[in-house]
């Protein structure tokens, strides 16, 4: 996204991937780790981009939904698939990722709400995660008013962060998946934002008391692959300055032509004259 100013709409939620009903006790087949929990923080949300003046009303907006780890990591030892149930006005509504980056690049003209469920590997041993995010085409009156109106080169965003919570993994998840995941013991201090404090939910320490905390976190692994958003957007920004340098050729000649008939009236304006 380059350095374009971004409007952001940000809501930082902590829900358990786990719904009530699920069975904690343990089974043989299928034990569970009743000790320990495992907190996987990410992001979904969409980009938006205004195609401009010149584009089709049908097509006025690019847009790209996704879901990714927070601080890029790896969702793919966790995550089979990740669909994205967007609006029928759109081919083929239901996108199935099966791989990241989990996203998907559309045009469009209109604002939805984009169904994404996420289904987890089968060593994993959870329900689907469900969660719901907002197209957003065009900025508030607001944010008009604070950060100018919607050009094609400002993004609009909205990103919404949540942290998966693993509570009682099973124990076939956390000796394939977790256990490999380096773990990062940080002392904290009581004094905290309400995030942090949510997060201590991963190391299962308590508020704000002003005491030590001992906080134990997970290094997770990076995730080599980029959203392809980016990339896309750069080429139709190239595309659009080529079209731009056409357009200003295309009337650089036609001011020399219309110069050349009004030059060829003239010349025989006085031709005329001379043989008089
Ligand atoms: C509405 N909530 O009913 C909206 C629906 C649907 C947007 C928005 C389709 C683009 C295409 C598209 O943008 N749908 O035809 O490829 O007002």
């Amino acid at each position: 996204m380059g350095d374009a100013t971004t409007t952001t709409t940000t809501t930082a939620t902590t829900t358990a991937t786990t719904p009530t009903n699920i069975d904690y006790t343990d089974n043989e087949q299928n034990p569970r780790v009743p000790e320990e929990e495992y907190v996987l923080p990410i992001s979904y949300g969409s980009v938006a981009y205004w195609l401009g003046k010149k584009a089709d009303e049908y097509h006025s907006h690019e847009w790209t939904v996704y879901v990714r780890g927070q601080n890029n990591a790896d969702l793919s030892r966790v995550i089979e698939s990740v669909t994205f149930q967007l609006h029928p006005s759109f081919a083929e509504p239901k996108r199935v990722l099966t791989e990241p980056p989990y996203e998907v690049t559309e045009t469009g003209w209109g604002e939805f709400e984009i169904g994404i469920e996420i289904k987890f590997r089968p060593e994993v041993g959870e329900e689907k995660e469900k969660l719901m995010a907002n197209l957003k085409l065009f900025p508030d009156a607001d944010e008009v008013a604070k950060s100018g109106p919607q050009t094609t080169k400002k993004p609009l965003v909205v990103e919404n962060r949540e942290e998966l919570i693993f509570h009682k993994p099973r124990k076939s998840f956390w000796e394939k998946v977790v256990k490999k995941s380096k773990r990062v013991l940080e002392e904290e201090d009581g004094e905290e934002d309400d995030e942090t404090n949510n997060n201590n939910n991963a190391g299962g320490s308590g508020g704000s008391d002003g005491k030590k905390h001992k906080k134990v976190t997970f290094a997770y692994d990076e995730c080599e692959a980029k959203s392809k958003h980016e990339a896309l957007w750069k080429q139709r920004e190239a595309k659009m300055k080529d079209d731009e340098e056409l357009m200003k050729l295309w009337c650089a000649q036609k001011v020399t032509e219309e110069r050349c008939r009004v030059l060829k009236a003239q010349l025989m304006v006085l031709e005329g004259q001379l043989l008089d």
